[in-house]
């Protein structure tokens, strides 16, 4: 069926396609070979369509895009998903065998490069005039390979002769202290669902050099022209690294200002007026330098100083993704320096304004011979915002108090979101057919439609068939998980799953003590009504021990249990290998119940809480991040909530008094499942040191203070499983899930984007 889209009639014959293209029928193509003609066909299509060109441009600059693979979301957003499907079946062929093709782009760590990909999703769908700005890695975030019980690290390639990368011919010089490389930027278009294009601008430099990377992910990290954007760096590294992800920043924003003002210009811009033709969202602190660069250029334009950070400080606006306070970056004055000397005298030149202007010695720029990068973004940035209502409260009242006080004006809070178009029209067909049939197509463009599944809450023939849809999914993942990683789930079973990057703060440590605590109840006899499946997904960063440690843990109890006669056949612990995008797709919609059990006031927001929701899972979580959001709109029956509140957690932290110890002496389960981790049973599959490691840093410090929530921790699961048998009152939560989903899009987050901060045409 043609499909409008963009002021377009949209549709696709694959067959005249293919014959035209490689003379033969569809039905005698290699799966290779029809992904190709897709891939060229939708190209084609992408280039044909109408871009906003509105005088003012959104300039999205992101370290990370997390973009995924692009095949089925491409069809999806022309339209002719259905169309295809059905003709590739017809022939024999399937769809999905030809998405196995697509190498996934892995270009971020985790939610926010995601975060970005789903943005770029819906500024393309409301047909706004933003592009997405970036690096072309070769390799994407590392891939995870499983041995031992280990995390090792292997290169991620997903660069290959065709891809959704398109050549350009627009290249810069780009300068560092000492030497000159030239970058050439590569574009993929990212199409709006039913509307027009965008794209995502990649940089690259035209030295680089693959012949570096061997088996591992080490390389020489000295020779900046040749490994600049060969690698994503993961969320920590040595010095050598931290120097390379210096350059890696100037190359993206350098590139990035250039581009600003060309295109300004070229629309009419004589730059002093460069805000009413560009605004720059700073994704988090990595493209921050975007700041002094645009002035530098600026200046070299022939403005003055003064005019120029005016200028810019009506363009940029900046978004904190975090409250650790370990994680807000301050780059050393002698990096800088050496990196990139010609930004040092307009960085102490801002950083020597605040210092005329400003008493709050806690706020300069440079402190210590460091340079706070969030610091320049708030005083010279126009915007400040936090990605859920409890973080930007944090921000405001605590972490970045000092700054609110001087500024009340620039906070604002932008809930994140998340495209329904990958998580849940892509990845759940199943789900998307069954809302349409029962609401009509609305939702797909108006989320908040979505509301409308309420008045079937108390209807069993719609709470059957969600039941059914769930099993459905279940039994794909089934078989998903067998192929690809010979894992077997039994999907009769509770799906249980906790999905994320692994950090002590989200606090998979938590629930494998829990997996241990039940292995003792089941062994002491006590059987869970229904065979449990507990599923952990995560990738740590290379150099971060005790996360490998907690990875160790789980591998090792997934060996334990699952050889346990005795437990096996209640209780499951599955630890699925390299978890990214494409994993993401086939579990969340298989799952039951999610796991948001970060220590409260350290999740900023959380976006995967809103895919799970919305494929129907229910909520086990802290009032953390955007979970405090879930909970307000589907009520306390619909959720479990459990643990101490952020102002409780942020007071003890305050008072320094927290003793794990005293948690383990007095808690007979906690001391149990503790012991555990260096139990003789333990150490026989597992590496001693590793497993000792981690028993001490517990015991010793727990700085993400699991013991205070274990209690309750426990009581929430007893619950939550409870819950499950009732499955009528259990259809009706995944229905109330789903029908409040509507405000996590990230249709509405954009949108909001747009009227509070950015402001551009439609
Ligand atoms: C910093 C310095 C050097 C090297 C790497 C980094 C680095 C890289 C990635 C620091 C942070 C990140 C990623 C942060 C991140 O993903 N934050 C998450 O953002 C999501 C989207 O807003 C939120 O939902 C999550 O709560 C937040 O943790």
């Amino acid at each position: 069926m043609p499909h409008r889209s963009g002021g377009k009639e949209e549709n696709m014959n694959l067959s005249k396609i293919v014959k035209e293209k490689l003379g033969k029928d569809l039905k005698n193509c290699t799966n290779q070979e029809i992904y190709i003609t897709l891939l060229r066909q939708i190209k084609e299509m992408a280039a044909e369509k109408v871009t906003n060109d509105g005088k003012k441009k959104l300039y999205y600059i992101s370290a990370e895009f997390l973009i995924g693979k692009l095949l089925s979301n491409n069809l999806i957003n022309l339209g002719i998903y259905e169309e295809v499907k059905k003709e590739l079946s017809e022939a024999g062929k399937e769809l999905t065998e030809i998405e196995e093709i697509e190498l996934e782009p892995s270009l971020g760590n985790g939610g926010l490069g995601r975060l970005a990909a789903c943005f770029l999703d819906s500024i393309a769908t409301l047909g706004l005039n933003g592009d997405g700005v970036g690096l072309n890695y070769h390799y994407g975030l590392f891939k995870q390979v499983f041995e031992n019980h280990l995390q090792k690290e292997t290169p991620n390639p997903w660069i290959t002769e065709t891809s959704w990368l398109n050549r350009t011919e627009k290249t810069y010089t780009i300068s560092f202290g000492g030497f000159d490389v030239t970058s050439r930027m590569y574009d993929i278009d990212v199409l709006g669902y039913d509307n027009r294009t965008t794209k995502l601008h990649l940089f690259d430099v035209e030295s680089v050099d693959e012949s570096m990377v061997g088996e591992t992910i080490d390389f020489d990290k000295k020779e900046i022209e040749k490994n600049l954007t060969l690698f994503l760096y993961p969320d920590d590294s040595d010095d050598d690294g931290r120097l390379l992800r210096v350059y890696q920043q100037y190359f993206m924003v350098s590139n990035a200002a250039r581009l600003i003002l060309d295109e300004a210009v070229e629309r009419g811009s004589d730059l002093y007026d460069l805000a009413d033709y560009a605004t720059v969202q700073i994704n988090d602190t990595h493209p921050s330098m975007v700041i002094p660069e645009l002035i530098r250029l600026l200046q070299e334009r022939g403005i003055l100083m003064d005019d120029a950070v005016r200028i810019v400080s009506k363009v940029c606006a900046y978004t904190n993704h975090t409250i650790l306070a370990e994680a807000l970056e301050k780059w050393p004055v002698h990096f800088m320096t050496k990196a990139v000397p010609q930004l040092m005298p307009i960085i102490r030149e801002l950083d020597n304004q605040i210092r005329k202007k400003v008493s709050d010695e806690s706020t300069y720029i440079i402190k210590d011979d460091l340079v706070h990068m969030a610091h320049m973004d708030i005083h010279y940035g126009y915007s400040v915002n936090g990605v859920a209502y409890l973080h930007t409260e944090i921000l405001k009242n605590t972490e970045l108090n000092n700054f609110y006080k001087l500024y009340p004006e620039k906070f604002n809070n932008k809930t994140n979101g998340i495209t329904f178009r990958r998580w849940l029209m892509s990845c759940n067909p199943e789900l998307s057919a069954m809302i349409t049939e029962l609401i009509g197509e609305g939702w797909k463009k108006d989320a908040e439609e979505l509301e409308k599944l309420g008045q079937f809450t108390e209807d069993d023939s719609v709470l059957e068939r969600l039941l059914a849809v769930k099993h459905e999914k279940k039994v794909q993942l089934r078989k998903f998980l067998k192929d690809s990683q010979n894992i077997g789930i039994d999907t009769d079973s509770i799906i249980d799953i906790q999905v994320k990057r692994l950090h002590e703060y989200k606090r998979q440590q938590m629930n494998a003590l829990y997996v241990i605590h039940k292995y003792f109840e089941i062994k002491s006899g006590k059987k869970p009504a229904r065979p449990i499946t507990v599923l952990f997904g995560a990738k740590a960063a290379p150099a971060y021990t005790i996360a490998k440690d907690i990875i160790h843990l789980i591998l090792c109890l997934q060996e334990v249990i699952n050889r346990d006669a005795e437990v096996s056949p209640y209780l499951k612990v599955v630890m699925v290998e390299n978890y990214n995008v494409t994993l993401a797709e086939r579990l969340i919609p298989a799952c039951d119940i999610s796991e948001q059990i970060s220590l409260a006031s350290k999740e900023a927001s959380g976006t995967s809480n809103m895919k799970f929701m919305l494929n129907g899972a229910v909520t086990l979580g802290t009032r953390d991040g955007a979970n405090v959001e879930i909970a307000e709109l589907v009520g306390e029956d619909n959720i479990f909530s459990f643990g101490e509140d952020s102002q409780t957690v942020i007071d003890r932290y305050a008072r320094e008094d927290y003793d794990p110890k005293a948690y383990y002496e007095k808690d007979a389960d906690i001391k149990k499942a503790v012991d555990f981790i260096i139990s003789d049973t333990m150490k026989k599959v597992g590496n001693e040191e590793s497993l000792q490691r981690l028993y001490d840093e517990l015991l010793g410090k727990d700085w993400f203070m699991t013991f205070p929530d274990f209690k309750e921790y426990l009581e929430a699961k007893e619950k939550i499983y409870h819950a499950y048998e009732d499955r009528k009152a259990w259809a009706k939560k995944m229905l109330v899930n789903i029908s409040k989903a509507g405000f996590f899009s990230s249709d509405r987050t954009i949108a909001q984007y747009n009227a509070e901060i950015w402001n551009l045409e439609k």
